[in-house]
């Protein structure tokens, strides 16, 4: 029998994965038995995060370019496909936060967030997905949305369109990609402890929020996001297309 959520043999993409949720799920996925191909904005981060997953016997390389920079995302795979690297496995997981309400915000902080959140996923996405469709093999494309894929909260306009956007943007991908057997599916994390909420974290009535508004009382931290991402990278969700999974404690079943 095969066993359903072992990576072996496989690579996987993950952009953002220097730190956070990024470097969490790739680390997952090398646990699982994937090579791992690490990505950020920063050559120095990127290779420190790579080196960390290598002395504990992972297989990883990493790559740092600006994934919002259709140019750079399409050096890089061309570079790969040099390399004899096939990515077989896709996180859109990038993301950037920026806090300030709708009407004091500026259209250039508006674009940036929409691009890193949402335009990135397809720039990437649109490389990874040629290829897997040419090689015929098949392939995995998980998107990271949000509890703003869902729920409106203020201060935080841009983020929310892009995270609804990711939504939709997956079910889009199946709907083209999954007659070449490639399966794009989402996860939506809650309040997870990473440095991109740390704002939030310090902040004593967010904090006491995020407990009374949660069934589970508490913050996820990012390797709770590591078995929906592993299940949705493996043989074990080859019928599964188009869908986000919701890891938030039950944030949105409350709401
Ligand atoms: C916010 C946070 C987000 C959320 C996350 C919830 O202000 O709401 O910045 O990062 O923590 O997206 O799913």
């Amino acid at each position: 029998m095969t066993h359903l959520f072992d990576l072996s043999g496989r690579t996987a993409f993950v952009t953002g994965s220097a730190r956070g949720i990024g470097y969490a799920l790739a680390e997952g996925l090398a646990a699982a038995g994937a090579s791992v191909v690490l990505n950020g904005t920063r050559a120095d981060t990127v290779a420190e995060s790579v080196s960390k997953l290598v002395s504990a016997g992972y297989q990883a390389q990493g790559r740092a370019f600006d994934v919002t920079d259709e140019a750079a995302v399409a050096d890089a795979f061309a570079q790969w496909d040099r390399d004899g690297v096939q990515i077989d496995i896709l996180v859109n997981n990038a993301g950037i936060q920026f806090r300030k309400p709708l009407v004091d915000l500026e259209l250039s902080d508006w674009q940036r967030v929409i691009d890193t959140n949402l335009t990135s996923a397809f720039i990437v996405a649109k490389q990874a997905a040629r290829r897997m469709i040419a090689r015929g093999k098949g392939g995995k494309i998980i998107n990271i949305g949000s509890l703003t894929s869902e729920a409106g909260r203020a201060t935080v306009g841009a983020y929310t369109a892009a995270k609804g956007g990711i939504k939709m943007l997956t079910r889009a991908m199946s709907a083209e990609w999954a007659v070449s057997n490639i399966q794009a599916n989402a996860i939506g994390p809650g309040y997870i402890l990473t440095d991109m909420n740390k704002p939030l974290i310090e902040n004593a009535a967010f904090d006491a929020w995020v407990k009374s508004s949660n069934p589970s009382q508490r913050w996820g931290t990012p390797d709770e996001l590591v078995g929906t991402a592993v299940y949705l990278a493996s043989p074990a969700s080859s019928y599964v297309n188009g869908q986000i999974i919701y890891v938030d404690g039950g944030w949105l079943a409350v709401l």
